[in-house]
C-alpha cells in the first residue's frame, strides 16, 4: 500500500511540474514562433539556455515521480479514463523530455538524430496546445461529455445505489452566459493566446512573418530601385511544386541537366528573416557588389551574374536548431569564381556578407571562402530560389551550419578583420562548422 505521504507529495509535485511545464510551453512557443524572430534576438540565446535548464528540471521531477507511481496507480484501478490521462500525459513528457535532450546536445550526437527530435518535440507542443485550448473552451462553457461510467470509474462508488434504476439523470445544460470574473477574463486570454499560437503554427510553422524593424547595418548599401516586399508569409518551404514562382519567364535563369543532379531534396527549409521586409526582385535593377579590399571591384547584373561558370553541387543543409534538409542541387557561380575575379589586395582577410534587407550580414575567413563547395547560387533543384528562400541569390556554405548562408545576398566585401555576424553577435557559436561526419 501507499504511505499516506504519498497524495501529498503527489499534488506537491504535480504542482511544481505545471509551473516547470508552463513555463516550457511558453519559451518553448517564443522560440518557434519565427515572427519573434527579430524582436527577440537579443535574447534568444539566453531564452533557450534558460529553457534548457527547465528542461532539466522538469526531467528531474519527472523521475522524483517515478517511486510514487506504483501506489499513484493503484489508486486508479479501473478507472480507464483516468489511467488513459495518466499514461498519455506521461507518453508526452517523456516524448518532450527525451527530444528536447536530443536537440540540446545534437551538435556531439550523431547527425540525423536533431531532425526528427524536433519534429517529435513541436508536433507534442502542438497537441498539448490544442489539447489545452479545447479543454478550456469545454471547460469555461461548462460542456461535459457524457462518458461511459467504466470509463469515468464512478460507477464502483454507486454501485449498490438505488437511484441508478431510476431514470438517468440529464447532464446539466451548457452554461452559455460566462460571469465576468476575473478569473473568466484570464482564461479567455489565455485561450485567445492559444488560439494564436495555433493559427500562427497553422500558417505553416510561420507565424505572421512580422519582426521589429532593426537598425541597418553601417556597411550596407540599399538595393538601387529595389522595392522591398513583406517578408513571406508562406511560412515554409514552398517544395519543389511550388518553387515556379520564382524569377520570372525570360530572365528565368535554365539549369543545366535535365534533372536534379541529386535527386531532388529531402526535408523543409523553415523560413527564417529577421527583418519585416525583405527585398523585392527586379531583374533590371539587381546588383550583386564585390568590393573592400579588391583591385578590381565589380557590380554584376542578373545577366551577367548568370552569364558566369557555373557549378552544380548537392549538399546538405543544417540549422543549428535542429532541422536539416538533405541532399539539396544548388547551382550558380562559386563564391571562389567572385573572389578571384575581384582580385583582393594582399591585405584581404576576411569576407563579409551583406544581405539586401539591410540586418542581415556574415563572414568567413578569405583563404576558407575560396574553397570550391561554397556558392553563390540561384538554383535550388534546378528552380530558381524563391524571393522567401533568400532568392534571387543566396550563399551556400555546406560545411557550416545555415546561420552562414546570407539571404539575398547583395554585397560581397573583402576586409582585414573578422566579422561578427548577426547571430554571432546574439550569441551563436563563432565555430559554425558542422560535425565532421555531416560535411556532406
Ligand atoms: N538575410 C538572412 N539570411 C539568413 C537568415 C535570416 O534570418 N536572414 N537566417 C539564417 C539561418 S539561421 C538559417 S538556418 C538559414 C535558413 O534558410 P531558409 O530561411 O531558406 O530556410 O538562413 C540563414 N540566412
Ligand atoms: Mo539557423
Amino acid at each position: 500500500m501507499s504511505s499516506p505521504e504519498g497524495p501529498r507529495r503527489l499534488m506537491l509535485l504535480h504542482r511544481y511540474n505545471a509551473y516547470t511545464l508552463s513555463f516550457l510551453a511558453v519559451s518553448g512557443i517564443i522560440l518557434f514562433l519565427p515572427g519573434l524572430r527579430a524582436p527577440l534576438a537579443p535574447i534568444r540565446t539566453a531564452l533557450k539556455d534558460v529553457h534548457i535548464g527547465a528542461g532539466v528540471l522538469s526531467l528531474a521531477l519527472l523521475l522524483a515521480y517515478v517511486p510514487l507511481l506504483a501506489g499513484h496507480w493503484l489508486r486508479l484501478a479501473r478507472r480507464y479514463g483516468q489511467q488513459l490521462n495518466v499514461v498519455s500525459t506521461a507518453a508526452v513528457v517523456v516524448g518532450w523530455t527525451l527530444s528536447g535532450v536530443v536537440l540540446w546536445l545534437h551538435r556531439w550526437l550523431p547527425t540525423g538524430w536533431a531532425a526528427p527530435a524536433l519534429t517529435l518535440h513541436d508536433w507534442l507542443t502542438w497537441g498539448a496546445v490544442v489539447w489545452g485550448v479545447s479543454h478550456s473552451v469545454t471547460r469555461w462553457l461548462n460542456i461535459r461529455f457524457p462518458l461511459p461510467h467504466v470509463w469515468t470509474g464512478r460507477s464502483r462508488q454507486r454501485a449498490f445505489d438505488p437511484g441508478e434504476f431510476a431514470a438517468p439523470v440529464a447532464p446539466p445544460p451548457p452554461r452559455w452566459r460566462v460571469p465576468l470574473t476575473r478569473r473568466n477574463l484570464i482564461r479567455a486570454a489565455l485561450t485567445a493566446a492559444g488560439a494564436w499560437v495555433l493559427y500562427a503554427g497553422y500558417k505553416g510553422l510561420g507565424g505572421d512573418g512580422t519582426g521589429g524593424s532593426l537598425g541597418a547595418d553601417p556597411g550596407y548599401q540599399p538595393a538601387t530601385g529595389a522595392a522591398a516586399v513583406p517578408a513571406p508569409d508562406e511560412g515554409d518551404d514552398p517544395g519543389p511544386a511550388g518553387m515556379a514562382k520564382g524569377t520570372p519567364g525570360a530572365d528565368a535563369p535554365k539549369p543545366r541537366d535535365a534533372k536534379p543532379l541529386g535527386g531532388g531534396r529531402s526535408g523543409r527549409f523553415r523560413l527564417y528573416t529577421v527583418t519585416e521586409k525583405v527585398p523585392a526582385f527586379d531583374p533590371k535593377t539587381w546588383r550583386l557588389t564585390v568590393d573592400g579590399l579588391v583591385n578590381t571591384p565589380r557590380q554584376y547584373t542578373w545577366h551577367e551574374l548568370m552569364a558566369l561558370p557555373r557549378a552544380v553541387q548537392v549538399s546538405d543543409f543544417h540549422c543549428v536548431t535542429g532541422w536539416s534538409v538533405l541532399h539539396c542541387t544548388w547551382e550558380g557561380p562559386q563564391l571562389g569564381e567572385l573572389l578571384r575575379r575581384a582580385n583582393a589586395k594582399s591585405s584581404a582577410r576576411f569576407v563579409k556578407f551583406y544581405s539586401g534587407d539591410g540586418a542581415y550580414t556574415d563572414a568567413l575567413p578569405l583563404d576558407f571562402a575560396l574553397q570550391a563547395d561554397n556558392m553563390v547560387p540561384f538554383l535550388l533543384d534546378n528552380s530558381p530560389i524563391p524571393v522567401g528562400m533568400g532568392g534571387p541569390v543566396r550563399l551556400i556554405v555546406p560545411k557550416m551550419y545555415g546561420y552562414k548562408s546570407v539571404k539575398w545576398l547583395q554585397r560581397i566585401e573583402l576586409v582585414d578583420e573578422n566579422h561578427e555576424g548577426f547571430w554571432e553577435v546574439r550569441g551563436y557559436p563563432n565555430d559554425a562548422f558542422l560535425p565532421k561526419s555531416s560535411q556532406a
